[in-house]
Protein backbone atom coordinates (compact mmCIF):
# COMPACT_ATOMS: atom_id res chain seq x y z
CA UNK A 1 0.00 0.00 0.00
CA UNK A 2 1.41 3.38 -0.76
CA UNK A 3 0.81 6.64 0.96
CA UNK A 4 -1.56 8.86 -0.01
CA UNK A 5 -4.73 6.55 1.09
CA UNK A 6 -7.46 7.48 2.16
CA UNK A 7 -9.31 4.64 4.23
CA UNK A 8 -13.02 5.06 5.00
CA UNK A 9 -14.45 3.38 7.73
CA UNK A 10 -18.54 3.41 7.37
CA UNK A 11 -19.10 2.34 11.07
CA UNK A 12 -16.60 4.07 12.54
CA UNK A 13 -18.48 4.96 15.57
CA UNK A 14 -19.62 1.34 16.62
CA UNK A 15 -17.49 -1.38 18.60
CA UNK A 16 -15.47 -2.61 15.80
CA UNK A 17 -14.70 0.90 14.26
CA UNK A 18 -13.73 2.67 17.48
CA UNK A 19 -10.84 -0.62 17.90
CA UNK A 20 -9.76 -0.28 14.42
CA UNK A 21 -9.28 3.62 15.76
CA UNK A 22 -7.44 2.52 18.87
CA UNK A 23 -5.12 0.14 16.89
CA UNK A 24 -4.14 2.77 14.10
CA UNK A 25 -3.67 5.60 16.87
CA UNK A 26 -1.98 3.69 19.03
CA UNK A 27 0.50 0.76 17.72
CA UNK A 28 3.49 1.65 17.10
CA UNK A 29 5.30 2.82 13.69
CA UNK A 30 6.98 0.01 12.27
CA UNK A 31 4.27 -2.35 13.75
CA UNK A 32 2.81 -4.26 11.38
CA UNK A 33 -0.86 -2.94 12.48
CA UNK A 34 0.54 0.94 12.68
CA UNK A 35 -0.75 3.52 10.16
CA UNK A 36 1.47 4.13 7.50
CA UNK A 37 3.10 7.47 6.71
CA UNK A 38 0.73 9.94 4.92
CA UNK A 39 -2.73 7.69 5.19
CA UNK A 40 -5.71 9.51 5.90
CA UNK A 41 -7.87 6.97 8.36
CA UNK A 42 -11.82 8.49 8.39
CA UNK A 43 -14.24 6.93 10.75
CA UNK A 44 -17.68 7.77 9.54
CA UNK A 45 -20.80 7.78 12.02
CA UNK A 46 -24.50 7.60 10.65
CA UNK A 47 -24.70 11.41 11.50
CA UNK A 48 -22.33 12.04 8.44
CA UNK A 49 -24.89 10.17 6.42
CA UNK A 50 -27.58 7.22 6.69
CA UNK A 51 -26.18 4.47 4.26
CA UNK A 52 -29.72 3.47 3.52
CA UNK A 53 -30.05 6.25 1.43
CA UNK A 54 -27.80 5.93 -1.87
CA UNK A 55 -27.62 9.63 -2.27
CA UNK A 56 -26.04 10.07 1.49
CA UNK A 57 -23.79 7.31 0.43
CA UNK A 58 -22.39 8.73 -2.76
CA UNK A 59 -21.99 12.05 -1.10
CA UNK A 60 -19.61 10.61 1.88
CA UNK A 61 -17.72 8.90 -0.84
CA UNK A 62 -17.60 12.66 -2.60
CA UNK A 63 -16.38 14.28 0.54
CA UNK A 64 -14.05 11.54 1.22
CA UNK A 65 -12.73 10.25 -1.95
CA UNK A 66 -11.59 6.98 -0.06
CA UNK A 67 -9.38 4.69 -1.92
CA UNK A 68 -9.83 1.79 0.75
CA UNK A 69 -12.75 1.31 2.89
CA UNK A 70 -13.30 -0.82 5.82
CA UNK A 71 -17.50 -1.58 5.70
CA UNK A 72 -18.81 -1.97 8.98
CA UNK A 73 -22.01 0.04 9.16
CA UNK A 74 -24.86 -2.51 9.67
CA UNK A 75 -27.95 -2.55 11.82
CA UNK A 76 -26.48 -5.17 14.40
CA UNK A 77 -27.66 -6.51 17.52
CA UNK A 78 -28.36 -9.73 19.59
CA UNK A 79 -29.94 -12.25 19.53
CA UNK A 80 -33.30 -10.86 21.01
CA UNK A 81 -32.94 -7.77 18.41
CA UNK A 82 -32.58 -9.97 15.55
CA UNK A 83 -35.94 -11.97 16.81
CA UNK A 84 -37.93 -9.18 17.10
CA UNK A 85 -37.05 -7.15 14.16
CA UNK A 86 -36.10 -9.91 11.07
CA UNK A 87 -37.60 -7.65 8.05
CA UNK A 88 -35.77 -4.39 9.31
CA UNK A 89 -32.18 -6.28 9.79
CA UNK A 90 -33.33 -7.81 6.53
CA UNK A 91 -33.84 -4.73 4.66
CA UNK A 92 -31.60 -1.53 6.28
CA UNK A 93 -28.57 -4.08 5.47
CA UNK A 94 -29.14 -5.52 2.32
CA UNK A 95 -29.79 -1.26 1.16
CA UNK A 96 -26.61 -0.18 3.54
CA UNK A 97 -24.38 -3.06 1.46
CA UNK A 98 -25.76 -2.80 -2.24
CA UNK A 99 -25.34 1.34 -1.53
CA UNK A 100 -21.42 0.90 -0.13
CA UNK A 101 -20.55 -1.39 -2.86
CA UNK A 102 -22.32 0.33 -5.75
CA UNK A 103 -20.44 3.85 -4.84
CA UNK A 104 -17.38 2.05 -4.24
CA UNK A 105 -17.90 0.97 -7.99
CA UNK A 106 -18.81 4.12 -9.00
CA UNK A 107 -16.22 6.05 -7.58
CA UNK A 108 -12.92 4.14 -8.31
CA UNK A 109 -12.50 2.32 -5.33
CA UNK A 110 -9.64 0.08 -4.82
CA UNK A 111 -10.62 -2.03 -2.11
CA UNK A 112 -13.46 -2.83 -0.10
CA UNK A 113 -13.07 -4.77 2.73
CA UNK A 114 -17.34 -5.73 3.90
CA UNK A 115 -18.14 -7.54 7.18
CA UNK A 116 -20.18 -10.71 7.18
CA UNK A 117 -21.05 -12.42 10.40
CA UNK A 118 -21.04 -15.86 11.55
CA UNK A 119 -24.79 -17.21 11.59
CA UNK A 120 -24.12 -20.83 10.85
CA UNK A 121 -21.07 -23.36 11.58
CA UNK A 122 -18.76 -22.79 8.94
CA UNK A 123 -15.65 -22.39 7.78
CA UNK A 124 -14.94 -20.26 4.65
CA UNK A 125 -16.60 -22.63 1.74
CA UNK A 126 -19.80 -23.28 3.46
CA UNK A 127 -21.52 -19.46 4.09
CA UNK A 128 -24.33 -20.47 1.67
CA UNK A 129 -24.57 -24.25 2.89
CA UNK A 130 -27.91 -24.50 4.29
CA UNK A 131 -30.47 -22.35 5.93
CA UNK A 132 -29.51 -19.17 8.85
CA UNK A 133 -30.88 -20.33 11.86
CA UNK A 134 -34.37 -19.23 12.77
CA UNK A 135 -33.99 -16.83 15.03
CA UNK A 136 -31.82 -14.25 13.03
CA UNK A 137 -32.79 -15.29 9.20
CA UNK A 138 -33.13 -11.58 7.81
CA UNK A 139 -29.74 -10.47 8.92
CA UNK A 140 -27.88 -13.70 7.88
CA UNK A 141 -29.03 -13.61 4.57
CA UNK A 142 -28.47 -9.95 4.07
CA UNK A 143 -25.07 -10.66 5.34
CA UNK A 144 -24.02 -13.69 2.80
CA UNK A 145 -25.32 -11.48 0.39
CA UNK A 146 -22.23 -9.02 0.55
CA UNK A 147 -20.30 -12.28 -0.78
CA UNK A 148 -22.70 -12.78 -3.80
CA UNK A 149 -21.83 -8.95 -4.36
CA UNK A 150 -18.20 -9.56 -3.96
CA UNK A 151 -18.00 -12.01 -6.79
CA UNK A 152 -20.15 -10.55 -9.15
CA UNK A 153 -18.27 -7.36 -8.90
CA UNK A 154 -14.89 -8.88 -9.55
CA UNK A 155 -16.42 -11.68 -11.87
CA UNK A 156 -17.97 -8.49 -13.99
CA UNK A 157 -15.64 -5.31 -13.11
CA UNK A 158 -12.66 -6.98 -11.76
CA UNK A 159 -12.71 -5.29 -8.65
CA UNK A 160 -10.73 -5.95 -5.22
CA UNK A 161 -14.20 -6.42 -3.19
CA UNK A 162 -13.60 -8.97 -0.44
CA UNK A 163 -15.45 -9.80 3.28
CA UNK A 164 -14.02 -10.43 6.78
CA UNK A 165 -16.29 -13.30 9.09
CA UNK A 166 -15.67 -12.04 12.46
CA UNK A 167 -17.02 -14.40 15.36
CA UNK A 168 -18.66 -12.63 18.23
CA UNK A 169 -16.90 -9.69 18.75
CA UNK A 170 -17.04 -7.59 22.46
CA UNK A 171 -14.60 -5.01 24.00
CA UNK A 172 -14.43 -1.04 24.87
CA UNK A 173 -17.13 0.93 22.64
CA UNK A 174 -19.81 -1.94 22.84
CA UNK A 175 -23.54 -1.35 23.06
CA UNK A 176 -24.39 -2.18 26.38
CA UNK A 177 -27.85 -1.96 26.03
CA UNK A 178 -30.25 -4.54 28.52
CA UNK A 179 -32.15 -5.71 25.47
CA UNK A 180 -30.74 -5.25 22.10
CA UNK A 181 -27.24 -5.72 23.06
CA UNK A 182 -25.12 -8.88 22.67
CA UNK A 183 -24.68 -11.01 25.28
CA UNK A 184 -21.39 -9.61 27.08
CA UNK A 185 -22.60 -6.03 27.21
CA UNK A 186 -25.76 -6.95 27.87
CA UNK A 187 -24.60 -9.07 30.79
CA UNK A 188 -22.16 -6.58 32.10
CA UNK A 189 -24.73 -3.81 32.20
CA UNK A 190 -26.97 -6.62 34.05
CA UNK A 191 -24.34 -7.23 36.53
CA UNK A 192 -23.65 -4.20 37.09
CA UNK A 193 -27.06 -3.13 38.05
CA UNK A 194 -27.76 -6.26 39.86
CA UNK A 195 -24.91 -5.05 42.54
CA UNK A 196 -25.72 -1.58 42.30
CA UNK A 197 -29.55 -2.46 43.35
CA UNK A 198 -28.78 -5.30 45.35
CA UNK A 199 -31.20 -6.84 42.99
CA UNK A 200 -30.20 -10.79 41.34
CA UNK A 201 -28.36 -11.02 38.47
CA UNK A 202 -30.53 -12.81 35.44
CA UNK A 203 -28.64 -14.64 32.97
CA UNK A 204 -31.58 -15.25 30.06
CA UNK A 205 -31.56 -18.79 28.67
CA UNK A 206 -29.76 -22.13 29.99
CA UNK A 207 -26.15 -21.16 29.89
CA UNK A 208 -25.45 -23.57 27.98
CA UNK A 209 -24.82 -22.30 24.55
CA UNK A 210 -21.07 -22.42 22.94
CA UNK A 211 -19.77 -19.18 21.58
CA UNK A 212 -16.49 -17.96 20.20
CA UNK A 213 -15.58 -14.62 21.25
CA UNK A 214 -12.87 -12.72 19.67
CA UNK A 215 -11.95 -8.87 21.46
CA UNK A 216 -12.25 -6.05 18.88
CA UNK A 217 -9.05 -4.70 19.32
CA UNK A 218 -7.61 -8.10 18.61
CA UNK A 219 -10.21 -8.05 15.24
CA UNK A 220 -8.74 -4.41 14.15
CA UNK A 221 -5.53 -5.35 14.07
CA UNK A 222 -6.99 -8.47 11.59
CA UNK A 223 -8.47 -6.07 9.55
CA UNK A 224 -5.44 -3.86 9.02
CA UNK A 225 -3.63 -6.91 8.02
CA UNK A 226 -6.52 -7.59 5.25
CA UNK A 227 -6.23 -4.57 4.62
CA UNK A 228 -2.41 -4.60 3.52
CA UNK A 229 -2.01 -7.94 2.82
CA UNK A 230 -4.92 -9.82 1.45
CA UNK A 231 -6.58 -9.17 -2.44
CA UNK A 232 -8.64 -12.30 -2.70
CA UNK A 233 -12.79 -12.17 -2.94
CA UNK A 234 -13.12 -15.12 -1.02
CA UNK A 235 -13.52 -14.18 3.03
CA UNK A 236 -11.91 -14.76 5.81
CA UNK A 237 -13.00 -15.94 9.21
CA UNK A 238 -11.15 -13.65 11.76
CA UNK A 239 -11.88 -15.61 14.83
CA UNK A 240 -9.93 -17.89 17.55
CA UNK A 241 -9.74 -21.23 17.07
CA UNK A 242 -12.65 -23.44 17.85
CA UNK A 243 -11.01 -24.86 20.81
CA UNK A 244 -11.64 -21.54 22.22
CA UNK A 245 -15.73 -21.91 22.33
CA UNK A 246 -16.73 -20.78 25.76
CA UNK A 247 -20.25 -21.54 27.10
CA UNK A 248 -22.69 -18.44 28.35
CA UNK A 249 -22.52 -19.44 32.04
CA UNK A 250 -18.67 -18.99 31.82
CA UNK A 251 -18.99 -15.97 30.46
CA UNK A 252 -21.16 -14.75 32.95
CA UNK A 253 -19.02 -16.13 35.68
CA UNK A 254 -15.87 -14.29 34.05
CA UNK A 255 -18.67 -10.99 34.45
CA UNK A 256 -19.05 -11.77 37.90
CA UNK A 257 -15.70 -11.93 39.03
CA UNK A 258 -14.74 -8.70 36.77
CA UNK A 259 -17.46 -7.07 38.51
CA UNK A 260 -17.11 -8.73 42.06
CA UNK A 261 -20.71 -9.10 42.10
CA UNK A 262 -21.54 -11.83 45.23
CA UNK A 263 -25.45 -11.12 45.16
CA UNK A 264 -27.99 -13.85 43.87
CA UNK A 265 -27.43 -15.02 40.41
CA UNK A 266 -29.77 -17.30 38.74
CA UNK A 267 -30.68 -18.21 34.86
CA UNK A 268 -34.12 -17.59 33.00
CA UNK A 269 -34.97 -20.89 31.40
CA UNK A 270 -38.01 -19.13 29.57
CA UNK A 271 -35.96 -17.38 27.34
CA UNK A 272 -34.51 -18.29 24.20
CA UNK A 273 -30.79 -19.79 23.65
CA UNK A 274 -30.66 -19.43 20.07
CA UNK A 275 -27.85 -21.68 18.40
CA UNK A 276 -26.58 -23.98 20.30
CA UNK A 277 -23.40 -23.49 18.69
CA UNK A 278 -21.60 -22.00 15.52
CA UNK A 279 -17.74 -23.52 15.53
CA UNK A 280 -16.25 -21.43 13.16
CA UNK A 281 -12.48 -22.50 11.72
CA UNK A 282 -9.89 -19.70 11.56
CA UNK A 283 -7.15 -22.62 10.21
CA UNK A 284 -7.05 -20.42 6.83
CA UNK A 285 -6.64 -16.96 8.67
CA UNK A 286 -3.44 -18.35 10.71
CA UNK A 287 -1.63 -19.69 7.49
CA UNK A 288 -2.27 -16.90 5.39
CA UNK A 289 -0.91 -14.72 8.41
CA UNK A 290 1.55 -16.93 9.88
CA UNK A 291 0.35 -17.19 13.24
CA UNK A 292 -1.02 -14.52 15.59
CA UNK A 293 -1.52 -14.19 19.03
CA UNK A 294 -4.77 -13.07 20.72
CA UNK A 295 -6.01 -11.50 23.88
CA UNK A 296 -6.42 -14.41 26.45
CA UNK A 297 -10.33 -14.20 27.33
CA UNK A 298 -10.78 -13.32 30.68
CA UNK A 299 -7.44 -10.74 30.19
CA UNK A 300 -9.97 -9.15 27.37
CA UNK A 301 -13.06 -9.73 29.35
CA UNK A 302 -11.83 -7.51 32.41
CA UNK A 303 -10.30 -4.52 30.28
CA UNK A 304 -14.16 -4.10 28.60
CA UNK A 305 -15.81 -4.36 32.38
CA UNK A 306 -13.25 -1.75 33.50
CA UNK A 307 -13.90 0.44 30.28
CA UNK A 308 -17.70 -0.11 30.73
CA UNK A 309 -17.43 1.42 34.35
CA UNK A 310 -15.00 3.66 33.76
CA UNK A 311 -16.82 5.02 30.80
CA UNK A 312 -20.71 4.37 32.31
CA UNK A 313 -21.93 8.12 31.43
CA UNK A 314 -20.67 8.31 28.03
CA UNK A 315 -22.01 4.35 27.07
CA UNK A 316 -24.18 3.41 25.23
CA UNK A 317 -26.61 1.94 28.00
CA UNK A 318 -30.15 2.64 26.59
CA UNK A 319 -32.97 4.28 27.76
CA UNK A 320 -34.17 1.19 30.35
CA UNK A 321 -30.32 1.35 31.20
CA UNK A 322 -30.19 5.15 32.35
CA UNK A 323 -33.65 4.68 34.35
CA UNK A 324 -32.95 1.22 35.65
CA UNK A 325 -29.08 3.18 36.99
CA UNK A 326 -31.55 5.94 38.29
CA UNK A 327 -33.53 3.63 40.73
P1 LIG B 1 -22.08 -1.38 16.32
O1 LIG B 1 -21.20 -1.14 17.49
O2 LIG B 1 -23.55 -1.51 16.54
O3 LIG B 1 -21.84 -0.18 15.29
C1 LIG B 1 -22.61 -0.09 14.13
C2 LIG B 1 -22.07 1.05 13.31
O4 LIG B 1 -22.85 1.14 12.12
C3 LIG B 1 -22.17 2.40 14.01
O5 LIG B 1 -21.00 3.16 13.71
C4 LIG B 1 -23.40 3.03 13.37
O6 LIG B 1 -23.31 4.45 13.31
C5 LIG B 1 -23.29 2.46 11.95
N1 LIG B 1 -24.58 2.46 11.28
C6 LIG B 1 -25.70 1.75 11.62
N2 LIG B 1 -26.70 2.03 10.76
C7 LIG B 1 -26.19 2.92 9.87
C8 LIG B 1 -26.75 3.60 8.75
N3 LIG B 1 -28.02 3.41 8.36
N4 LIG B 1 -25.95 4.47 8.08
C9 LIG B 1 -24.67 4.68 8.45
N5 LIG B 1 -24.08 4.06 9.48
C10 LIG B 1 -24.83 3.20 10.18
O7 LIG B 1 -21.63 -2.63 15.48
P2 LIG B 1 -20.26 -3.47 15.50
O8 LIG B 1 -20.44 -4.53 16.51
O9 LIG B 1 -19.10 -2.55 15.55
O10 LIG B 1 -20.33 -4.17 14.08
C11 LIG B 1 -19.48 -3.81 13.03
C12 LIG B 1 -19.63 -4.82 11.91
O11 LIG B 1 -19.25 -6.10 12.39
C13 LIG B 1 -21.06 -4.98 11.40
O12 LIG B 1 -21.05 -5.11 10.00
C14 LIG B 1 -21.54 -6.25 12.06
O13 LIG B 1 -22.55 -6.87 11.32
C15 LIG B 1 -20.27 -7.04 12.10
N6 LIG B 1 -20.21 -8.09 13.12
C16 LIG B 1 -20.37 -7.77 14.44
C17 LIG B 1 -20.31 -8.77 15.39
C18 LIG B 1 -20.51 -8.48 16.87
O14 LIG B 1 -20.54 -9.45 17.66
N7 LIG B 1 -20.62 -7.23 17.30
C19 LIG B 1 -20.08 -10.09 15.00
C20 LIG B 1 -19.89 -10.37 13.65
C21 LIG B 1 -19.95 -9.36 12.72
P3 LIG B 1 -23.80 5.42 14.51
O15 LIG B 1 -23.40 4.77 15.79
O16 LIG B 1 -23.06 6.68 14.23
O17 LIG B 1 -25.28 5.53 14.38
O1 LIG C 1 -24.55 -12.16 21.92
P1 LIG C 1 -25.72 -12.97 21.56
O2 LIG C 1 -27.03 -12.29 21.53
O3 LIG C 1 -25.40 -13.58 20.19
O4 LIG C 1 -25.75 -14.20 22.61
P2 LIG C 1 -25.73 -14.82 19.27
C1 LIG C 1 -26.86 -14.91 22.80
C2 LIG C 1 -26.66 -16.03 23.81
O5 LIG C 1 -26.42 -15.49 25.11
C3 LIG C 1 -27.95 -16.83 23.91
C4 LIG C 1 -27.53 -15.77 25.95
O6 LIG C 1 -27.64 -18.16 24.27
C5 LIG C 1 -28.69 -16.11 25.01
O7 LIG C 1 -29.65 -16.93 25.65
N1 LIG C 1 -27.79 -14.59 26.81
C6 LIG C 1 -27.87 -14.60 28.17
C7 LIG C 1 -27.99 -13.32 26.40
N2 LIG C 1 -28.13 -13.38 28.64
C8 LIG C 1 -28.20 -12.55 27.57
C9 LIG C 1 -28.41 -11.15 27.42
O8 LIG C 1 -28.60 -10.40 28.39
N3 LIG C 1 -28.38 -10.66 26.14
C10 LIG C 1 -28.15 -11.45 25.05
N4 LIG C 1 -28.12 -10.90 23.84
N5 LIG C 1 -27.98 -12.79 25.16
C11 LIG C 1 -26.17 -12.93 17.54
C12 LIG C 1 -26.97 -12.96 16.27
O9 LIG C 1 -26.39 -14.15 18.04
O10 LIG C 1 -24.76 -12.83 17.30
C13 LIG C 1 -26.54 -11.91 15.34
O11 LIG C 1 -28.34 -12.92 16.59
C14 LIG C 1 -25.05 -11.91 15.12
O12 LIG C 1 -27.22 -12.06 14.14
C15 LIG C 1 -24.29 -11.90 16.41
O13 LIG C 1 -24.66 -13.01 14.33
C16 LIG C 1 -22.80 -12.03 16.26
O14 LIG C 1 -24.43 -15.43 18.92
O15 LIG C 1 -26.73 -15.74 19.81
Amino acid sequence: MSSNNVILVTGGTGLVGQAIKHVIETEPEGSRFAKLPGEKWIFASSSEGDLRDPVQTRQLYEKYKPTHVIHLAALVGGLFKNMKYKLTFLRDNLLINDNVLEAAHESGTTKVISCLSTCYPLDENKIHTGPPHQSNFGYAHAKRMVDVQNHAYKEQFGHNFTSAIPTNVFGPHDNFDLEDSHVIPGLIHKCYLAKKNSTPFVVAGTGKPLRQFIFSRDLAKLFIWMLRSYDDVEPVILSVGEDEEVSIKEVADAIVNALDFKGDYTFDTTRADGQFRKPASNKKLLTLMNGFEFTPFTEALDLTAKWFLENYDTARTGAAGKKAAAQ
